[in-house]
């Protein structure tokens, strides 16, 4: 269900634009558009640039809180940007009413996907699979910057991987680590599916198994998602096909909240 918005702001969302009508491969950008979407809280997308954005990270956006355009201000960081459009009542907090126990485990998987599982992703990307990511992170830049800033990239997300440690185990090991955290969500969304039963069997279930989303659903969606739509990580996209809960979850939620946008190609 659509949560209505309380108060009214203009809000653009910056990111690596992929194309119209298309899910783009940056998992956070995807978190922060489904987050909005599942508030209802209208966004229009525009092309960012890593020289504007406040954080040096994309996404980020520019918030209008007046819709005047007379006072618009860029943030960063999409945890602190939904946290701030909750504040200013702009969309209501999705967490309000859990329990203690249903807290730590929406916080925890956003921090398996958003702290662990990205660096995973960073690595596969631009270490393990350079030239596909560079083709298609970098494809508004001419060749030659597109030579230079992928080298860049790539000796700085070496020298990133190196000192938080995800630089530092075998490919053994990092499959490993994938698969346990791939597995470990399946097998909550897996108890939620079987939660819901056989109510409702069309619309989306959630990963707390709640009947409405909570915040780790669009950190969810948003990697989920990205997993699906990216060549440059096919190991990854490989396991995520492998668990058809996941991939149900993700199709469940494209059709209520996505239907606008292209679906994923069934094979890779
Ligand atoms: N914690 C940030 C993470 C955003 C992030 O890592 N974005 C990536 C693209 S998916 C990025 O901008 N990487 C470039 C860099 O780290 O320099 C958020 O939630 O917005």
């Amino acid at each position: 269900m659509h949560t209505p918005t309380t108060t009214p702001a203009k809000i653009a969302l910056y990111c690596v634009l992929q194309g119209p009508n298309r899910h783009v491969w940056s998992p956070f950008v995807n978190k922060l558009e489904t987050r909005l979407r599942l508030a209802a809280v209208p966004y229009r997308l525009g092309q960012g640039s890593m020289r504007q954005a406040p954080r040096g990270k994309i996404p980020y956006i520019s918030l209008d809180l007046d819709d005047n355009g007379s006072d618009s201000e860029m943030l960063g960081d999409t945890s602190l940007i939904i946290k701030r459009l909750c504040a200013e009542g702009v969309m209501p907090d999705l967490n309000d009413g859990l329990s203690a126990g249903e807290r730590a485990v929406d916080v925890a998987v956003r921090a398996l996907l958003e702290e662990r599982l990205a660096f995973f992703l960073t690595r596969e990307r631009w270490i393990d699979n350079y030239y596909t990511m560079r083709a298609g992170a970098l494809a508004a830049l001419p060749w030659a910057m597109r030579f230079i800033v992928g080298n860049l990239a790539y000796a700085g997300v070496k020298r990133t991987l190196y000192g938080q440690g995800t630089g530092r185990y075998t490919d053994d090991e990092m499959r490993g680590m994938k698969r346990e955290a791939w597995e470990t969500l399946n097998a909550l969304l897996v108890e939620a599916k079987t939660k819901k039963g056989d109510m409702d069997r069309e619309g989306p279930f959630w990963v707390l198994g709640r009947e409405a989303p909570t915040e780790a659903d669009a950190t969810v969606y948003g990697f989920v998602v990205a997993s699906l739509i990216c060549p440059a990580a096919p190991e990854t996209q490989k396991m995520v096909r492998s668990f058809p809960v996941l991939v149900d979850y993700a199709r469940s939620i494209h059709a209520r909240y996505f239907s606008d946008y292209d679906l994923w190609d069934d094979e890779i």
